[in-house]
């Protein structure tokens, strides 16, 4: 069996690419761990950069895959109980993100990848990488039925996540990793809880808290905790007891609690983003903090940058922006990067003196006062949010 692209993992950068992939005529095959109930509902991201909704357009799959999601507007700063209010649209000259919960985008974009007869295949095992430094790698694996396959290529996708093993095959020598503990723990909800009226991020001498819309009734919410809190400090009761605390809203709805987990706060990049034949895309090659919501659009940024390449590549033997794929990626990577570690540090440390001292508090202050009595300020800020 052979295509032109193995495609390794169907999250949003596997997904996304193998649509481009599709649409700019390349053949190839995605194979995905998991099954498609699963993978379609994994709830994680919330919303699309502007970027990203306009990446999706120019491949023309904003229709398929952005219908009816809504615009992305004012984001609130409650300081102390005290909302601030930055219109993000308006200080970014009319660009707008969308709000799409992940899982939503990624059951869209396997339904619009299979109904245009693309090979997706679920619930594979002991998917193995070979040959990636050589002219025609394969991907050995098990399917859905415990047969064992080999599928030949011309290049590799690792699009597999954190976990993944495409990163895994790459020498240890071959790559440089960047791994950062950002010294602070969250911890998150997902909640059968109406949105509040915009994105909610709360700062106050209790602990930083965020309220995040997640369809029109759910709500995925954060909150600081000590960095190795476990899930059993966190009651129902104590979560939504901190919420009200925290959001300054004793009147906060209850809803079911359906997911709760721990959040690692920690950021991890590797460089180059290549080995051979074999490309890294998304939580494959970097993850990030939820802090600033830039993970799933840099999946997306990843997999629009490589079909192009591998479009020009592969149709018109030009191998010029395939070289340049890694660092292409890399420069969104890290100023994506340091917008998260400046919103972290702004809304952790501003809160108290306990997390950095009171000298770092004022700073922080001031870098969050500095927003609403600065229109460049603000301006640069809404410029980082909708991805530039
Ligand atoms: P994914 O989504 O992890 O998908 C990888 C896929 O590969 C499969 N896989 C394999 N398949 C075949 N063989 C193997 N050996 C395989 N190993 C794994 C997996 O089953 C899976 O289907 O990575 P991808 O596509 O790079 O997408 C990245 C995003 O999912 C991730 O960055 C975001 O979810 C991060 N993230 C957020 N991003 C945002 O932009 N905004 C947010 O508000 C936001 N909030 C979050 C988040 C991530 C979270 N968690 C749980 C990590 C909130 C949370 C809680």
């Amino acid at each position: 069996e052979s295509t032109e692209v193995a495609v390794i993992g169907a999250g949003p950068a596997g997904l996304s690419l193998a649509n481009m992939l599709r649409r700019a005529g390349v053949s190839c095959v995605v194979l995905e761990a998991r099954s498609r109930s699963h993978v379609e509902r994994r709830q994680r991201a919330g919303i699309l950069e502007h970027a990203g909704a306009r990446v999706f357009e120019d491949w023309g799959l904003a229709d398929a895959l952005l219908a009816g999601a809504p615009p992305d507007a004012v984001v609130e700063f409650r300081v102390d109980g005290e909302p601030r209010y930055l219109d993000v649209p308006a200080l970014a000259d009319g660009r707008t993100g969308r709000i799409v919960p992940q899982q939503v985008l990624v059951g869209r974009l396997v339904a619009t990848f299979l109904d245009g007869g693309g090979d997706l295949r679920f619930d594979v095992d002991d998917v193995s990488l070979h040959g990636l430094d050589g002219d025609r790698p394969t991907v050995a694996y098990r399917d859905s039925g415990g047969t064992v396959r080999e599928l030949a290529c011309d290049y590799v996708a690792g699009c597999d996540g954190h976990h993944g093993v495409s990163r895994a095959a790459v020498p240890e020598r071959a790559l440089t990793t960047y791994s950062y503990d950002h010294g602070i723990g969250w911890f998150t909800v997902l909640a059968d809880v109406p949105p509040a009226r915009h994105p909610l991020l709360a700062v106050s001498s209790h602990g930083f808290a965020a309220q995040f819309p997640r369809g029109p009734q759910a709500s995925r919410f954060y909150l600081e905790c000590a960095p190795d809190d476990a899930l059993s400090a966190w009651d129902d009761d104590r979560i939504w007891e901190q919420l009200r605390l925290r959001l300054g809203e004793s009147a906060l709805p209850t809803g079911a609690i359906t997911e709760k987990s721990v959040v690692e706060m920690r950021s991890f990049v590797v460089d180059p983003m290549r080995y051979g034949r074999l490309f890294l895309v998304g939580d494959a090659a970097h993850i990030i903090t939820p802090m600033g919501g830039k993970g799933m659009n840099l999946a997306i940024a990843d997999a629009n940058v490589l079909a192009r390449a591998l479009r020009a590549a592969l149709r018109d033997g030009d191998d010029s922006a395939l070289a340049a794929y890694s660092e292409t990626c890399l420069e969104r990577v890290w100023n994506h990067q340091e917008f998260s570690r400046w919103m972290t540090e702004m809304l952790h440390e501003s809160g108290d003196d306990t997390l950095a001292g009171p000298f770092r508090r004022r700073l922080a202050r001031a870098r969050l006062d500095r927003l609403f009595t600065s229109t460049p300020a603000a301006r640069a800020f809404a410029d980082l949010m909708t991805g530039g």
